[in-house]
């Protein structure tokens, strides 16, 4: 039998959670507060939350700077909670740099009414500038004065890759640089010595 299979055992710093780490949020129409969480449950046990509301205009939003700038090579994913209203919405993760002439941001619909652990993938993205975190609810919606609830933002920490095969395992090492068709890069290849069994018969 021939079976291969790679794990990356990821961990996930807490960026702000409200119930022990939280940075200095701006929330750019200034509705906000720590509340107790209004829907505890198996997604969300914790205790407190941040609740936003929503007003006319098209976007609503919160910031906070990173003491680095984020890699996307390293840490490319990133997870918030969020129990957006029922009328349903979209919700926004934006990095960008500090005065806002680059940024990538990706747009995620949680399900309405309950809490939803959303994970923002930003893999492949090749940015080094972008300090600036900044969370958009309600993204493009006009309806004001609707509650939305935001909690548990993490930033994955990976851990070591871990390899299991029954054949020769190869490991090519870019040392950070990510792959692209052209031009070429400069990497380093390694057959690792996985004891009798790890060839072909
Ligand atoms: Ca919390
Ligand atoms: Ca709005």
């Amino acid at each position: 039998m021939v079976c291969t299979s790679a794990a990356y055992s990821q961990t996930y710093d807490t960026i702000s959670n409200w119930d022990g780490t939280t940075p200095v949020w701006y929330v750019s129409n200034g509705i906000s507060e720590v509340v107790d969480n209004p829907a505890p449950g198996s997604v969300n046990p914790s205790a407190h939350c941040f609740r936003v509301v929503s007003d006319a205009g098209m976007y609503e939003y919160m910031i906070t700077d990173l003491a680095t700038a984020v890699n996307f090579d390293s840490h490319p994913r990133y997870r918030l909670k969020v129990l957006a209203p029922p009328s349903g919405g979209d919700i926004t993760l934006k990095f960008e740099n500090y005065n806002n002439t680059s940024s990538h941001e990706i747009v995620l619909t949680p399900v309405p009414g309950e809490w939803t652990d959303l994970m923002y993938d930003f893999s492949g993205l090749d940015y080094n500038e972008l300090t600036r975190m900044v969370i958009f609810w309600d993204f493009e919606g006009t309806a004001s004065g609707i509650d939305w609830f935001i909690d548990d933002i993490l930033g994955e920490t990976p851990g070591p890759v871990e390899l299991e095969s029954n054949l020769p395992i190869v490991v090519i090492n870019t040392f950070g640089v990510s792959i692209p068709d052209e031009p070429k890069i400069t990497g380093h290849m390694g057959i690792i010595d996985n004891g009798p069994g790890n060839s072909i018969t």
